[in-house]
C-alpha cells in the first residue's frame, strides 16, 4: 500500500492541499482554493476583509473552516484515495490568531458530520474576525510590551524577535485593551494554524514551536511560554495559551468528522502544525544549519536554517524554531520586486529580460553610484518615511539606476542578514525575479555564494505533508532522519547554478562598507527631519 501523506497549506489568499508517496517521492495530488473566489459570502479581498482603518487587517476563522470542508469535499470528488492517508499535517499563515469561548473545547471533540464545520462551530468563537500578519495597529501594544521586557535587545533575545505589529502578543495585548469583555470570554486563544489543527484533531491542539516564535511570547532558548512576556502582554494569558510542542508530533486520531463525511483514513494521525515559513523551509528541503533560500517576491526574504539560538539584537530579523529540530532564521524586506516593478515603469523598460540587459550595460559595483529603494516603509533597516535616495547618481541614467537598485537591494540583504552568521554553500533563490540570469548573477557576486535556482509552488503544503510523514514515522517508533525525509521532494532546477564572479565579488566586499555607512547616515537624516 502506498504510503501518503496530506500537508494543508491555510494562507492569507486560499488553502492549499499537497498530497505526497513518500515512496516514490511523488507529489500524487495539488490543488489551491482560492477564498476570494471560492467563498465570495465572507466579502474578503485576497483574502482579508474590508477595513475604514488601513492598519487594521483582518479576517475571519469561519471562512478558513469553510475552506476545510470544500477542500475535503474536492479531493474526494477528485478521487484522491483519502481512506491511505497515514498522517495529516499543515501550516498557516503566521502570527493571525483566533479566540474561542469555553464550548469550543467540546464541540470539537463531538463535530457532528451531518452539518458544516461552520454549522458546528456556532457559539464556539469569542471574537468573529481574526487579525492577521498584516496588521500594523498595534504600535502602542509593541511599546508598552517591548518596554516592559527591557527595551529591544532584551525582547529580541527572550523571545526570538523585537515586538512587531503584527506579532500575535502585541494583538492580545490590543483585544485585552479594547474588548476586556470578550477578552474575559475567551477560554482558548489558537493560532490559524493550530485552530486548523484542532479541527483536523477534533480538539484542542498545541502551538509549535516555530509558530509559537511569532508571537513574542515563547521563550526562544526553552520553547516555553515566557512568563515575563505573558505578564507583560495581558491578564490570565497563561490559561488561554495551548502546550507548545514540536510540529508533526501526534495529537490522536483524525477527527471522526472527516472520517465519516469524507472517507478519509480512521486511522490517520492529526499532528501539530507549524507556520508558513517553517514549513517552506522543510519544503525547500532546508534542513541542515546553514542551508539558506531567499525568495525575490512581492517582498523579498531570507530565510534559512540554524542549528544554535542565534539573535539580533538590533531586532530586524526573527527565529523561529525549525521543523527539523533547531532553529530557522528569517528577515524580511518590504521594497522587493515592489521596488523593482517601480524602477521598470519609471525607465519605461518592457520586460525583465530588457530589465537584465539594461542593467548589464554597467560593470559590477556600478563605479559606487548606490540606490535606497524605499517606495513603501520598509521592515529592514525600519524605515518609516517612504522615499528613493541616490548617491553619486543621476535620475535619468536607468543603466546605473537599475543595477544600483538590485545591486543596493542585495547588499543590504547581506548586510542585514550578517548577524545570522550563517555562511552557506549555497543559496537557493526563489520567486519571480530569480528568472532573471542577469539578477541571480549579482546576487551571486554579492553573496560571493553559488546560486540555485528553485521552484516553490506549494512549498509551505508540500512542507506539511513531509512533516506529517516524519510525524507518522516517529509515532510508529521509527527514528527518521530529515534528509531522508526531504529528498528528493525539493531539487533544485536542474542546471541553474550560477557561481560568483571572483573579481566582481571582490569589488561587493569592499563597497559594502560605503553601502552600509551611506544607508545610517541616510537614516540619520530622516530621523533629524
Ligand atoms: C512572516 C510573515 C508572513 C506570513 C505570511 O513573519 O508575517 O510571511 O507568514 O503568511
Amino acid at each position: 500500500m502506498a504510503k501518503l501523506f496530506l500537508g494543508l497549506d491555510s494562507s492569507t489568499q486560499s488553502l492549499s492541499a499537497v498530497v505526497i508517496d513518500l515512496d516514490t517521492r511523488k507529489v500524487v495530488y495539488e490543488h489551491s482554493l482560492n477564498f476570494d473566489q471560492a467563498l465570495p459570502h465572507h466579502k474578503t479581498l485576497n483574502g482579508v476583509l474590508p477595513n475604514r482603518n488601513p492598519l487594521v487587517k483582518h479576517s475571519s476563522p469561519l471562512m478558513w473552516a469553510e475552506a476545510l470542508d470544500l477542500m475535503f469535499s474536492k479531493m474526494k470528488k477528485d478521487r484522491v484515495a483519502l481512506g491511505e492517508i497515514l498522517a495529516v499535517s499543515g501550516s498557516g499563515q503566521q502570527h493571525g490568531s483566533v479566540y474561542l469561548t469555553a464550548r469550543a473545547a467540546q464541540t470539537l471533540g463531538k463535530l457532528n458530520p451531518a452539518k458544516s464545520l461552520v454549522e458546528n462551530l456556532k457559539g464556539c468563537l469569542s471574537r468573529k474576525n481574526s487579525p492577521i500578519w498584516m496588521d500594523s495597529s498595534t504600535a502602542a501594544e509593541c511599546g508598552e510590551i517591548r518596554h516592559k521586557l527591557g527595551g529591544i535587545r532584551p525582547t529580541a533575545s527572550a523571545t526570538g524577535s523585537d515586538t512587531f505589529e503584527r506579532f500575535t502578543g502585541p494583538q492580545i495585548r490590543k483585544f485585552h485593551k479594547t474588548e476586556p469583555a470578550a477578552y474575559a470570554k475567551t477560554e482558548h486563544i489558537a493560532l490559524v494554524s493550530s485552530f486548523m489543527a484542532s479541527l483536523l484533531a477534533g480538539k484542542i491542539a498545541p502551538i509549535d514551536f516555530g509558530d509559537g516564535a511569532g508571537m513574542n511570547l515563547m521563550d526562544i532558548a526553552k520553547k516555553i511560554w515566557h512568563p515575563e512576556a505573558l505578564k507583560a502582554t495581558a491578564p490570565k494569558l497563561k490559561t488561554k495559551l495551548p502546550a507548545l510542542a514540536p510540529s508533526g508530533q501526534a495529537i490522536g486520531k483524525v477527527s471522526p468528522y472527516f472520517t465519516e463525511k469524507f472517507g478519509l483514513n480512521p486511522e490517520a494521525l492529526a499532528t501539530v502544525w507549524t507556520g508558513d515559513n517553517p514549513a517552506s523551509v522543510i519544503g525547500l528541503g532546508l534542513i541542515q544549519p546553514g542551508q539558506v533560500a531567499i525568495s525575490l517576491g512581492t517582498s523579498d526574504t531570507l530565510f534559512g536554517s540554524m542549528k544554535k539560538c542565534r539573535t539580533d539584537g538590533k531586532g530586524e530579523g526573527h527565529v523561529f524554531g525549525s521543523p527539523a529540530g533547531g532553529y530557522m532564521t528569517l528577515i524580511c524586506f518590504k521594497n522587493g520586486s515592489l521596488a523593482r516593478e517601480k524602477m521598470r515603469e519609471l525607465y519605461s523598460i518592457k520586460n525583465w529580460d530588457k530589465f537584465g540587459e539594461v542593467l548589464n550595460q554597467t560593470r559590477p559595483g556600478n563605479d559606487g553610484k548606490m540606490l535606497l529603494p524605499w517606495f513603501e516603509p520598509e521592515i529592514v533597516p525600519r524605515v518609516n518615511q517612504p522615499g528613493i535616495h541616490r548617491l553619486d547618481l543621476e535620475e535619468q541614467d536607468a543603466a546605473g539606476n537599475c543595477r544600483a537598485l538590485f545591486e543596493s537591494q542585495m547588499m543590504s540583504m547581506r548586510l542585514h542578514s550578517a548577524w545570522m552568521k550563517v555562511s552557506p554553500e549555497r543559496i537557493l533563490a526563489t520567486g519571480g525575479a530569480s528568472n532573471n540570469p542577469a539578477l541571480l548573477q549579482v546576487l551571486a557576486n554579492v553573496m560571493n555564494c553559488r546560486v540555485h535556482r528553485i521552484e516553490v509552488s506549494k512549498s509551505a503544503a508540500l512542507g506539511g505533508a513531509l512533516q506529517a510523514a516524519h510525524g507518522w514515522l516517529t509515532a510508529a517508533g521509527q527514528k527518521p532522519k530529515w534528509e531522508n525525509i526531504v529528498a528528493g521532494f525539493s531539487d533544485p532546477v536542474p542546471n541553474s547554478e550560477v557561481r560568483p564572479d571572483k573579481k566582481a565579488a571582490k569589488v561587493y566586499d569592499g563597497l559594502i562598507k560605503e553601502y552600509s555607512a551611506w544607508e545610517r547616515q541616510v537614516i540619520k537624516s530622516l530621523a533629524a527631519e
